[in-house]
This record gives structure tokens, sequence and C-alpha cells, in this order.
């Protein structure tokens, strides 16, 4: 596993800790005046991702894996969030960080990868969490060979964003803010 999260994410524990106004929760919590833990989006990233940077720039853009965690993990901050960055190459540690997000974790973002087309495991995991799901790449599948063209994510994704490179990660990071705060 890759915990790309730099140090000072993981050493409060994932959870940012807010009193009062909150900008991803509205004016509710400012008026409660209680404090209110404001759980982590998990980003999660599956196969050979952990390459990326040093192969095919003209489909994945420049950018590394640990530089799009530094720049999502900043977007996030900007909402007063924090993430819990990963990438694994395995479909099972993918699923149990899936289910590990059901208790700790306020949504999910994922680019699952070659999983995308694959796998009923993490589809299945999807469906079970019961939180907003935004499914991310960093190329335009449809674009691109048939086989890329079928997402299981997709299925139970709340919204899917494509083809725009590392930008996809920080759009979708503004979209789980906003959506984070429509959950009651
Ligand atoms: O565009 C995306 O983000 C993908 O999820 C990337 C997957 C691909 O199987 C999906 O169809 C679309 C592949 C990731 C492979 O990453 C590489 C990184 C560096 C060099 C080569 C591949």
């Amino acid at each position: 596993m890759s915990d790309l999260s730099p140090p000072p994410h993981r050493a409060s524990a994932a959870v940012a800790t807010i009193r009062g106004f909150h900008p991803a929760f509205g004016v509710s919590l400012a008026k409660s005046g209680k404090q209110n833990k404001v759980l982590p989006i998990y980003v999660l990233n599956g196969p050979t991702l952990n390459l990326l940077g040093t192969r095919e720039p003209e489909i994945y853009g420049t950018a590394t894996l640990a530089e799009i965690g530094r720049l999502t993990a900043a977007r996030a901050k900007g909402h007063g969030l924090t993430v819990v960055f990963r990438q694994s190459n395995h479909e099972g540690e993918l699923v149990d960080w899936i289910q590990e997000a059901r208790a700790k974790g306020c949504g999910v973002i994922l680019n699952a990868a070659a999983y995308t087309h694959t796998s009923l495991a993490i589809h299945d995991a999807l469906k079970a969490l019961d939180k907003p799901i935004i499914e991310v790449h960093l190329s335009n599948p449809h674009a691109r060979e048939p086989f890329r063209h079928r997402s299981f994510v997709s299925k139970v994704a709340t919204g899917v964003i494509c083809g725009l490179k590392e930008q996809g990660y920080l759009a979708a990071v503004d979209a789980m803010a906003v959506l984070i705060k429509r959950q009651p």
C-alpha cells in the first residue's frame, strides 16, 4: 500500500476538527457552537498509477501521483477539508479502503485505473458505501480503445470526471465539497 498523504495530514488522524462556521457545511454548524468533526475525503488510486509522470505524459499528464496528492490536499484544505490519499496495485486492498471509508470518510474520489473496466468487487464495495462517490480519470476513456468504454464504477458513482489530467482530481474535490454539504 502507498499512503501518499503528507505527514501533517496523517498526524491529524485524518479528521479535521472545526469550530464555528465551516465553508463545506454552511451556517448551521456555526449556530450550533459545538465542536464538529469533518471526516476526510478518501482519494483512492488503482494499479500502475504509482508510475505516473514516468511514461505516456500525452495521455496521463506530467504530474506524479505524489504531486497530485499534494495538489489534492491543498485544494481540500481550501474547503476546510482533509484527504486520505492512497494508491494500490491490488484489487482487494482497494475494496478494504472503500469499506474503511464507510466509517471513516465523508466520501470517495476513485481512480480505479484498469479495475474500472473489470472489477465487480470494487463495484459491489462502492454500492455498499452510501456516501458520495466521484469517479476520476486522467484521460478520457471514451475516446480510447473500446475495452475502456465500460465502467463498473460509473454505474454506482454520483458523478464522473475524465479527460482533464490532474485537474480532474481538483474538480472532484470541489464537487465533493458541494455534495457533502447537501448530506443530512
Ligand atoms: O485515465 C485514467 O486515469 C485511467 O484510469 C488510467 C488507467 C487506464 O487503465 C484507464 O482506462 C484510464 C491506466 C493507468 C496506468 O497508468 C500509467 C502510469 C504511467 C505510465 C503508464 C501508465
